[in-house]
Protein backbone atom coordinates (compact mmCIF):
# COMPACT_ATOMS: atom_id res chain seq x y z
CA UNK A 1 0.00 0.00 0.00
CA UNK A 2 0.64 3.26 -0.63
CA UNK A 3 2.52 5.19 2.51
CA UNK A 4 2.54 8.89 3.03
CA UNK A 5 5.23 11.41 2.42
CA UNK A 6 8.08 11.30 5.03
CA UNK A 7 8.84 15.23 6.46
CA UNK A 8 12.51 16.17 6.48
CA UNK A 9 14.51 14.99 9.90
CA UNK A 10 17.18 17.73 10.57
CA UNK A 11 20.64 16.09 12.06
CA UNK A 12 21.71 17.19 15.43
CA UNK A 13 25.57 17.05 16.63
CA UNK A 14 26.19 14.18 18.05
CA UNK A 15 24.23 11.06 19.32
CA UNK A 16 21.16 10.16 21.44
CA UNK A 17 21.56 7.36 24.16
CA UNK A 18 19.91 4.04 23.95
CA UNK A 19 16.23 3.95 24.49
CA UNK A 20 14.83 1.95 27.29
CA UNK A 21 10.30 2.00 26.95
CA UNK A 22 7.96 -0.66 29.02
CA UNK A 23 7.85 -3.88 28.10
CA UNK A 24 4.60 -5.37 28.75
CA UNK A 25 5.79 -9.18 29.00
CA UNK A 26 8.67 -8.52 31.51
CA UNK A 27 6.30 -5.61 33.48
CA UNK A 28 9.05 -3.26 33.57
CA UNK A 29 11.04 -0.43 31.76
CA UNK A 30 14.06 -2.03 29.59
CA UNK A 31 16.89 -0.77 27.55
CA UNK A 32 16.11 -1.89 23.84
CA UNK A 33 19.37 -2.45 22.04
CA UNK A 34 18.87 -3.23 18.10
CA UNK A 35 20.80 -5.36 16.22
CA UNK A 36 21.95 -3.48 13.36
CA UNK A 37 18.56 -1.90 11.95
CA UNK A 38 16.45 -1.37 14.14
CA UNK A 39 12.75 -3.43 13.52
CA UNK A 40 9.39 -1.65 14.56
CA UNK A 41 5.99 -3.05 13.98
CA UNK A 42 2.67 -0.64 15.47
CA UNK A 43 -0.55 -1.81 14.37
CA UNK A 44 -2.37 0.35 12.35
CA UNK A 45 -5.74 1.56 12.12
CA UNK A 46 -9.03 0.06 11.18
CA UNK A 47 -10.38 2.18 8.58
CA UNK A 48 -14.13 2.56 8.98
CA UNK A 49 -13.27 6.03 10.71
CA UNK A 50 -11.53 9.16 10.77
CA UNK A 51 -8.73 9.08 13.48
CA UNK A 52 -9.61 10.34 16.61
CA UNK A 53 -6.66 11.60 18.54
CA UNK A 54 -6.46 8.06 20.73
CA UNK A 55 -5.28 6.71 17.34
CA UNK A 56 -3.06 9.76 16.79
CA UNK A 57 -1.70 9.82 20.39
CA UNK A 58 -0.60 6.21 19.70
CA UNK A 59 1.19 6.69 16.67
CA UNK A 60 2.93 9.97 18.34
CA UNK A 61 3.96 7.79 21.02
CA UNK A 62 5.83 5.28 18.74
CA UNK A 63 6.49 8.14 16.13
CA UNK A 64 9.12 8.92 19.39
CA UNK A 65 10.65 5.72 19.38
CA UNK A 66 11.44 5.74 15.26
CA UNK A 67 13.04 9.71 16.42
CA UNK A 68 15.43 8.22 18.97
CA UNK A 69 16.47 5.10 17.10
CA UNK A 70 17.61 7.70 14.53
CA UNK A 71 18.53 9.97 16.47
CA UNK A 72 21.07 7.50 18.18
CA UNK A 73 22.20 6.12 15.00
CA UNK A 74 20.15 3.33 13.91
CA UNK A 75 18.41 2.77 10.89
CA UNK A 76 14.97 2.01 11.53
CA UNK A 77 12.77 -0.32 9.51
CA UNK A 78 8.57 0.63 10.55
CA UNK A 79 6.01 -1.51 9.81
CA UNK A 80 2.15 -0.76 9.74
CA UNK A 81 -1.00 -2.78 8.59
CA UNK A 82 -3.97 -1.44 7.61
CA UNK A 83 -7.01 -4.11 8.67
CA UNK A 84 -8.52 -2.83 5.78
CA UNK A 85 -11.27 -6.14 6.03
CA UNK A 86 -12.89 -7.29 9.33
CA UNK A 87 -15.88 -7.34 11.17
CA UNK A 88 -16.22 -3.34 12.15
CA UNK A 89 -15.65 -2.37 8.67
CA UNK A 90 -18.44 -5.05 6.53
CA UNK A 91 -21.20 -3.46 9.74
CA UNK A 92 -20.09 -0.27 9.21
CA UNK A 93 -19.92 -0.11 5.14
CA UNK A 94 -23.57 -1.92 5.50
CA UNK A 95 -24.75 0.30 8.24
CA UNK A 96 -24.29 3.25 6.07
CA UNK A 97 -24.94 2.17 2.48
CA UNK A 98 -21.86 1.96 0.96
CA UNK A 99 -18.90 -0.37 -0.63
CA UNK A 100 -16.76 -1.67 2.16
CA UNK A 101 -14.12 -0.70 0.03
CA UNK A 102 -14.45 2.69 -1.15
CA UNK A 103 -15.20 3.24 2.69
CA UNK A 104 -11.77 1.69 3.58
CA UNK A 105 -10.04 3.83 0.57
CA UNK A 106 -11.23 6.96 1.76
CA UNK A 107 -10.85 6.48 5.81
CA UNK A 108 -6.81 5.03 4.72
CA UNK A 109 -6.64 8.27 2.45
CA UNK A 110 -7.58 10.67 5.20
CA UNK A 111 -5.65 8.85 8.08
CA UNK A 112 -2.58 9.34 5.56
CA UNK A 113 -3.20 12.71 5.71
CA UNK A 114 -3.67 13.16 9.51
CA UNK A 115 -0.13 11.46 9.88
CA UNK A 116 1.44 13.91 6.81
CA UNK A 117 0.08 17.11 8.80
CA UNK A 118 1.23 15.67 12.27
CA UNK A 119 4.46 15.00 10.56
CA UNK A 120 4.62 11.19 11.95
CA UNK A 121 7.54 9.62 10.12
CA UNK A 122 5.82 7.57 7.59
CA UNK A 123 6.51 3.16 7.62
CA UNK A 124 9.01 2.11 5.52
CA UNK A 125 6.11 -1.18 4.58
CA UNK A 126 2.78 0.00 4.89
CA UNK A 127 0.92 -3.33 4.26
CA UNK A 128 -3.61 -4.26 3.70
CA UNK A 129 -4.69 -7.09 5.50
CA UNK A 130 -6.31 -8.06 2.08
CA UNK A 131 -2.98 -7.36 -0.34
CA UNK A 132 -1.52 -9.71 2.44
CA UNK A 133 -4.34 -12.65 2.21
CA UNK A 134 -2.29 -15.00 -0.20
CA UNK A 135 0.38 -14.83 1.94
CA UNK A 136 -1.69 -15.00 5.28
CA UNK A 137 -3.35 -18.44 3.97
CA UNK A 138 -0.05 -19.48 3.29
CA UNK A 139 0.58 -19.38 7.39
CA UNK A 140 -2.64 -20.91 8.12
CA UNK A 141 -2.02 -23.68 5.73
CA UNK A 142 1.26 -24.53 7.96
CA UNK A 143 0.11 -24.20 11.20
CA UNK A 144 -3.06 -26.99 9.85
CA UNK A 145 -0.42 -29.27 8.27
CA UNK A 146 2.00 -29.03 11.69
CA UNK A 147 -0.99 -29.69 13.77
CA UNK A 148 -1.30 -26.36 15.46
CA UNK A 149 -4.59 -25.03 14.39
CA UNK A 150 -8.05 -27.52 13.08
CA UNK A 151 -11.19 -26.86 11.03
CA UNK A 152 -14.04 -27.04 13.03
CA UNK A 153 -16.41 -29.82 11.53
CA UNK A 154 -19.79 -27.70 11.86
CA UNK A 155 -19.35 -26.76 8.06
CA UNK A 156 -18.44 -23.09 8.47
CA UNK A 157 -14.75 -23.63 7.02
CA UNK A 158 -13.60 -21.58 10.22
CA UNK A 159 -10.31 -22.67 11.38
CA UNK A 160 -8.37 -21.88 14.89
CA UNK A 161 -4.51 -22.13 16.83
CA UNK A 162 -4.87 -24.81 19.24
CA UNK A 163 -3.11 -22.23 22.18
CA UNK A 164 -2.95 -25.72 24.31
CA UNK A 165 0.09 -26.20 21.87
CA UNK A 166 1.76 -22.85 22.57
CA UNK A 167 3.90 -23.48 25.59
CA UNK A 168 4.62 -19.22 25.71
CA UNK A 169 0.69 -18.23 25.95
CA UNK A 170 0.36 -15.60 28.10
CA UNK A 171 4.18 -14.73 27.98
CA UNK A 172 3.12 -11.34 26.57
CA UNK A 173 -0.14 -9.92 28.30
CA UNK A 174 1.10 -11.85 31.64
CA UNK A 175 -3.07 -12.08 32.50
CA UNK A 176 -4.42 -15.17 34.19
CA UNK A 177 -6.97 -17.10 32.64
CA UNK A 178 -10.15 -14.95 34.08
CA UNK A 179 -8.78 -12.09 33.33
CA UNK A 180 -8.05 -13.60 29.55
CA UNK A 181 -11.37 -14.83 29.32
CA UNK A 182 -12.93 -11.89 30.41
CA UNK A 183 -11.08 -9.24 27.63
CA UNK A 184 -11.45 -12.15 24.73
CA UNK A 185 -15.19 -11.69 25.10
CA UNK A 186 -15.23 -8.31 24.71
CA UNK A 187 -13.00 -7.86 22.24
CA UNK A 188 -14.13 -10.08 19.32
CA UNK A 189 -13.50 -13.55 20.59
CA UNK A 190 -16.04 -16.59 20.82
CA UNK A 191 -15.13 -18.39 24.12
CA UNK A 192 -18.35 -20.99 24.32
CA UNK A 193 -18.62 -21.47 20.37
CA UNK A 194 -19.11 -25.26 20.16
CA UNK A 195 -16.76 -27.31 18.46
CA UNK A 196 -13.42 -25.51 19.73
CA UNK A 197 -10.88 -27.24 22.40
CA UNK A 198 -9.97 -24.54 24.39
CA UNK A 199 -12.29 -21.55 25.06
CA UNK A 200 -9.68 -19.44 24.50
CA UNK A 201 -8.58 -20.55 20.96
CA UNK A 202 -8.25 -17.81 18.67
CA UNK A 203 -9.97 -17.48 14.81
CA UNK A 204 -7.41 -18.08 12.10
CA UNK A 205 -9.63 -17.92 9.19
CA UNK A 206 -13.71 -17.50 8.47
CA UNK A 207 -15.11 -19.41 5.89
CA UNK A 208 -17.45 -17.49 3.68
CA UNK A 209 -20.87 -16.33 4.96
CA UNK A 210 -23.48 -15.28 2.33
CA UNK A 211 -23.31 -11.75 1.78
CA UNK A 212 -19.36 -11.38 3.05
CA UNK A 213 -16.27 -10.71 0.68
CA UNK A 214 -14.18 -13.60 0.26
CA UNK A 215 -10.91 -15.48 -1.11
CA UNK A 216 -9.17 -18.26 -1.82
CA UNK A 217 -8.43 -19.93 1.42
CA UNK A 218 -6.70 -23.13 3.31
CA UNK A 219 -7.63 -25.96 2.04
CA UNK A 220 -9.45 -24.95 -1.02
CA UNK A 221 -12.01 -22.96 1.45
CA UNK A 222 -13.16 -19.51 0.77
CA UNK A 223 -13.30 -16.87 3.41
CA UNK A 224 -11.35 -14.06 4.91
CA UNK A 225 -8.60 -14.15 7.77
CA UNK A 226 -8.74 -13.51 11.59
CA UNK A 227 -7.60 -10.42 12.62
CA UNK A 228 -4.21 -11.95 14.69
CA UNK A 229 -2.70 -13.80 11.92
CA UNK A 230 -3.07 -10.62 9.95
CA UNK A 231 -0.39 -9.04 12.18
CA UNK A 232 1.71 -12.12 12.61
CA UNK A 233 1.94 -12.69 9.19
CA UNK A 234 2.86 -9.06 7.88
CA UNK A 235 5.24 -8.79 10.48
CA UNK A 236 7.04 -12.61 10.05
CA UNK A 237 6.99 -11.58 6.17
CA UNK A 238 8.55 -7.65 6.35
CA UNK A 239 10.79 -7.84 9.41
CA UNK A 240 11.11 -11.46 11.03
CA UNK A 241 10.86 -12.49 14.15
CA UNK A 242 12.96 -11.08 17.62
CA UNK A 243 12.62 -7.71 16.13
CA UNK A 244 12.93 -5.01 18.42
CA UNK A 245 9.40 -3.29 19.35
CA UNK A 246 5.58 -4.41 18.94
CA UNK A 247 3.85 -1.75 19.62
CA UNK A 248 -0.46 -0.39 19.53
CA UNK A 249 -2.16 1.04 22.23
CA UNK A 250 -2.91 -0.99 25.89
CA UNK A 251 -6.35 -2.33 24.32
CA UNK A 252 -3.99 -4.78 21.98
CA UNK A 253 -2.19 -6.59 24.97
CA UNK A 254 -4.92 -9.02 24.77
CA UNK A 255 -6.24 -10.76 22.86
CA UNK A 256 -4.32 -8.99 20.08
CA UNK A 257 -0.57 -9.00 20.80
CA UNK A 258 -1.01 -12.44 22.50
CA UNK A 259 -2.22 -14.67 19.82
CA UNK A 260 -0.35 -12.72 16.52
CA UNK A 261 2.72 -13.74 19.05
CA UNK A 262 1.40 -17.29 19.37
CA UNK A 263 0.78 -17.67 15.78
CA UNK A 264 4.49 -16.13 14.55
CA UNK A 265 5.88 -18.20 17.68
CA UNK A 266 4.00 -21.34 15.94
CA UNK A 267 4.92 -20.64 12.58
CA UNK A 268 8.72 -20.21 13.33
CA UNK A 269 9.22 -22.49 16.39
CA UNK A 270 11.02 -19.67 17.97
CA UNK A 271 10.54 -17.14 20.59
CA UNK A 272 10.13 -14.11 21.23
CA UNK A 273 7.99 -12.65 18.73
CA UNK A 274 8.76 -9.48 19.65
CA UNK A 275 11.68 -8.52 22.34
CA UNK A 276 9.72 -5.65 23.89
CA UNK A 277 5.87 -4.95 23.99
CA UNK A 278 5.05 -1.49 23.59
CA UNK A 279 1.83 -0.31 24.70
CA UNK A 280 0.35 3.10 24.70
CA UNK A 281 -2.64 4.22 26.58
CA UNK A 282 -6.02 5.12 25.76
CA UNK A 283 -6.72 8.90 25.61
CA UNK A 284 -10.59 8.99 27.09
CA UNK A 285 -13.18 11.84 26.31
CA UNK A 286 -16.15 12.38 29.08
CA UNK A 287 -14.96 9.77 31.38
CA UNK A 288 -14.45 7.24 28.87
CA UNK A 289 -12.06 5.53 26.47
CA UNK A 290 -12.16 7.25 23.13
CA UNK A 291 -13.17 4.71 20.39
CA UNK A 292 -15.54 4.38 17.27
CA UNK A 293 -17.79 1.64 19.23
CA UNK A 294 -19.01 4.51 21.63
CA UNK A 295 -18.88 7.51 19.17
CA UNK A 296 -17.21 9.75 21.55
CA UNK A 297 -14.72 11.09 19.62
CA UNK A 298 -12.76 13.99 18.38
CA UNK A 299 -10.91 13.64 15.16
CA UNK A 300 -7.68 15.24 14.12
CA UNK A 301 -9.53 15.88 10.49
CA UNK A 302 -12.07 18.16 11.91
CA UNK A 303 -9.64 20.14 13.97
CA UNK A 304 -7.63 20.64 11.39
CA UNK A 305 -10.63 21.44 9.43
CA UNK A 306 -11.52 23.86 11.94
CA UNK A 307 -8.31 25.48 11.20
CA UNK A 308 -6.31 24.04 14.34
CA UNK A 309 -2.28 23.87 13.48
CA UNK A 310 -1.45 20.34 13.48
CA UNK A 311 1.82 21.40 15.73
CA UNK A 312 -0.50 22.15 18.29
CA UNK A 313 -2.26 19.20 18.22
CA UNK A 314 1.17 16.88 18.18
CA UNK A 315 2.12 19.11 21.10
CA UNK A 316 -1.31 18.46 22.90
CA UNK A 317 -0.86 14.99 22.86
CA UNK A 318 2.62 14.85 23.50
CA UNK A 319 2.26 16.57 26.55
CA UNK A 320 1.04 13.86 28.73
CA UNK A 321 3.10 10.40 29.07
CA UNK A 322 2.27 7.95 26.64
CA UNK A 323 1.35 5.17 29.58
CA UNK A 324 -0.53 7.66 31.62
CA UNK A 325 -4.46 7.34 30.82
CA UNK A 326 -5.85 10.85 30.11
CA UNK A 327 -8.70 12.86 29.09
CA UNK A 328 -8.89 14.68 25.93
CA UNK A 329 -9.49 18.56 27.13
CA UNK A 330 -9.84 21.35 24.94
CA UNK A 331 -7.44 23.44 27.45
CA UNK A 332 -4.81 20.72 26.54
CA UNK A 333 -5.07 22.70 22.93
CA UNK A 334 -5.00 26.20 24.16
CA UNK A 335 -1.63 25.45 26.07
CA UNK A 336 -0.26 23.90 23.79
CA UNK A 337 -1.15 26.57 21.02
CA UNK A 338 -0.09 29.13 23.70
CA UNK A 339 3.44 27.38 24.14
CA UNK A 340 4.37 26.91 20.52
CA UNK A 341 3.70 30.46 20.01
CA UNK A 342 5.98 31.12 23.01
CA UNK A 343 8.38 28.27 21.34
CA UNK A 344 8.28 30.19 17.71
CA UNK A 345 9.20 33.41 19.11
CA UNK A 346 11.99 32.20 20.71
CA UNK A 347 13.47 30.29 18.24
CA UNK A 348 12.93 33.35 16.02
CA UNK A 349 15.75 35.36 17.63
CA UNK A 350 19.26 35.56 16.21
CA UNK A 351 20.65 34.73 19.97
CA UNK A 352 19.19 33.00 23.51
CA UNK A 353 19.85 30.81 26.17
CA UNK A 354 22.63 27.67 25.32
CA UNK A 355 21.37 24.90 23.44
CA UNK A 356 23.28 22.33 24.14
CA UNK A 357 22.02 21.49 27.78
CA UNK A 358 18.56 21.63 26.08
CA UNK A 359 19.72 19.19 23.57
CA UNK A 360 20.87 16.76 26.39
CA UNK A 361 17.96 16.84 28.26
CA UNK A 362 15.37 16.60 25.44
CA UNK A 363 17.58 13.55 24.55
CA UNK A 364 17.95 11.88 27.86
CA UNK A 365 14.15 12.23 28.49
CA UNK A 366 12.83 11.00 25.50
CA UNK A 367 15.46 8.00 26.24
CA UNK A 368 13.70 7.53 29.39
CA UNK A 369 10.65 5.69 28.56
CA UNK A 370 9.31 8.29 25.81
CA UNK A 371 8.71 11.31 29.02
CA UNK A 372 8.10 13.77 26.34
CA UNK A 373 6.36 16.11 29.54
CA UNK A 374 9.75 16.00 30.61
CA UNK A 375 11.53 17.02 27.47
CA UNK A 376 9.12 19.75 27.17
CA UNK A 377 9.78 21.10 30.07
CA UNK A 378 13.24 21.66 28.91
CA UNK A 379 12.09 23.61 25.79
CA UNK A 380 9.67 25.81 28.15
CA UNK A 381 12.52 27.12 30.47
CA UNK A 382 15.36 27.03 27.39
CA UNK A 383 12.09 29.58 25.72
CA UNK A 384 11.30 31.15 28.25
CA UNK A 385 15.05 32.03 29.35
CA UNK A 386 15.69 33.16 25.63
CA UNK A 387 12.57 35.73 25.90
CA UNK A 388 13.51 36.78 29.13
CA UNK A 389 17.10 37.76 27.75
CA UNK A 390 15.37 38.68 23.95
CA UNK A 391 17.89 42.11 24.33
CA UNK A 392 21.47 39.96 25.33
CA UNK A 393 22.89 39.14 28.46
CA UNK A 394 25.22 37.05 30.33
CA UNK A 395 25.49 33.40 28.90
CA UNK A 396 23.42 34.75 25.58
CA UNK A 397 24.41 32.18 22.51
CA UNK A 398 24.63 33.28 19.39
CA UNK A 399 22.90 30.92 16.44
CA UNK A 400 21.17 28.74 20.07
CA UNK A 401 17.90 29.08 18.87
CA UNK A 402 18.77 27.64 15.46
CA UNK A 403 20.00 24.57 17.40
CA UNK A 404 16.81 24.00 19.67
CA UNK A 405 14.29 24.63 16.41
CA UNK A 406 16.09 21.64 14.68
CA UNK A 407 15.88 19.56 18.13
CA UNK A 408 12.19 20.31 18.28
CA UNK A 409 11.78 19.55 14.84
CA UNK A 410 14.32 16.08 14.99
CA UNK A 411 13.52 14.47 18.38
CA UNK A 412 9.29 16.04 19.01
CA UNK A 413 8.17 16.41 15.69
CA UNK A 414 7.69 19.97 15.66
CA UNK A 415 7.69 22.10 13.60
CA UNK A 416 8.71 25.63 14.51
CA UNK A 417 10.06 27.19 11.35
CA UNK A 418 7.16 28.91 9.19
N1 LIG B 1 -6.43 -2.55 13.16
C1 LIG B 1 -6.31 -2.84 14.56
C2 LIG B 1 -4.88 -3.13 14.96
S1 LIG B 1 -4.15 -4.38 13.98
C3 LIG B 1 -6.88 -1.72 15.44
O1 LIG B 1 -6.85 -1.86 16.63
N2 LIG B 1 -7.35 -0.66 14.78
S2 LIG B 1 -8.00 0.63 15.52
O2 LIG B 1 -8.35 1.53 14.43
O3 LIG B 1 -9.06 0.22 16.36
O4 LIG B 1 -6.90 1.27 16.40
C4 LIG B 1 -5.69 1.77 15.82
C5 LIG B 1 -4.64 1.99 16.91
O5 LIG B 1 -5.08 3.01 17.82
C6 LIG B 1 -4.38 0.74 17.76
O6 LIG B 1 -3.00 0.67 18.07
C7 LIG B 1 -5.20 1.00 19.02
O7 LIG B 1 -4.64 0.33 20.13
C8 LIG B 1 -5.07 2.51 19.15
N3 LIG B 1 -6.20 3.13 19.86
C9 LIG B 1 -7.53 2.92 19.66
N4 LIG B 1 -8.27 3.68 20.50
C10 LIG B 1 -7.39 4.40 21.26
C11 LIG B 1 -7.53 5.37 22.31
N5 LIG B 1 -8.72 5.77 22.75
N6 LIG B 1 -6.40 5.89 22.85
C12 LIG B 1 -5.17 5.51 22.41
N7 LIG B 1 -4.98 4.60 21.42
C13 LIG B 1 -6.07 4.05 20.85
ZN1 LIG C 1 -2.42 -5.62 14.76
Amino acid sequence: MLSWPAPLLPTLPGAGPVLSVHDTSRGRVVPVRPEGTARMYVCGITPYDATHLGHAATYLAFDLVNRVWRDAGHAVRYVQNVTDIDDPLLERAESDGEDWIVLAMRETALFREDMTALRVLPPDDYVGAVEAIPRIVVKIEQLLADGDAYALDDGTGDVYHDVSRAPDFGSESRYDEATMLRFFAERGGDPDRPGKRNRLDPLLWRGQRPGEPSWPGPQGTTGRPGWHIECATIALDTIGMGFDVQGGGSDLIFPHHEFSAVHAEALTDTAPFARAYVHSAMIGLDGEKMSKSRGNLVFVSRLRGDGVDPMAIRLALLSGHYRTDRAWMPDLLRTAQERLASWRRAVALPAGAPAQPVLTAVRERLADDLDSPGAIAAVDAWAEATLAHRDGGPGVEDGAPALVRDLVDALLGVRLAD
